[in-house]
């Protein structure tokens, strides 16, 4: 479905451009007075600038203001379990591997060495959520795992020869 409106879309699109297109070729070999034309396209071009700029910028305003966007998603009561998570070449190190359904879980997670990446999977190994893992540096990752099972952590960031051996596993009980 979402692939033939992007598909329609884009041969309108396409069809628009190619009519422009024309247009511009056929009117190129029209001699005209340009003064008069600059003069009026200057004032709409400066018109179109500072509405550009207002709509973008109240744009930017609106749809940024929530940013940094990783916040906690529990309440502000709540007190998260905190699990501390350091990559290595080429493993994890994970203070707690064993977590409970509905608990507001914190990671901090860093690395040993070189950059990886820390990603969440569930048991269809559909991503959850994930940060980067920097050496001397901490990311927080916020999750509440609604579901008990088992969990996959992976390195999603490619770090060396035995990159893709590096998972490991949560536990998530009821
Ligand atoms: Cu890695």
């Amino acid at each position: 479905m979402i692939q033939t409106v992007a598909w329609v879309v884009s041969l309108i699109f396409m069809v628009i451009v190619t009519f422009v297109f024309g247009f511009v070729v056929l009117k190129s070999t029209e001699i005209k007075d340009y003064e008069l034309i600059k003069k009026k396209w200057y004032r709409a071009r400066t018109f179109y600038a500072v509405i550009l700029i207002v709509f973008m910028l109240t744009l930017t305003i609106y749809t940024l203001r929530e940013l940094p966007y990783n916040q906690p998603v529990y309440s502000a009561g709540a007190e998260p379990t905190v699990v501390h998570v350091e990559a290595m070449q080429f493993g994890w190190k994970i203070s707690q591997t064993e977590l409970k359904a509905g608990d507001p879980i914190e990671f901090k997670v860093t690395s040993k060495d070189v950059n990886h990446g820390f990603g969440i999977y569930d048991e269809e190994m559909n991503m959850l959520t994930q940060t980067q893992a920097m050496p001397e540096y901490t990311n927080n990752v916020y999750i509440t795992f609604d579901e008990p099972g088992i969990y996959n952590i992976l390195c999603m960031e490619y770090c060396g020869l035995a990159h893709h051996a590096m998972t490991a596993e949560i536990t998530v009980t009821e």
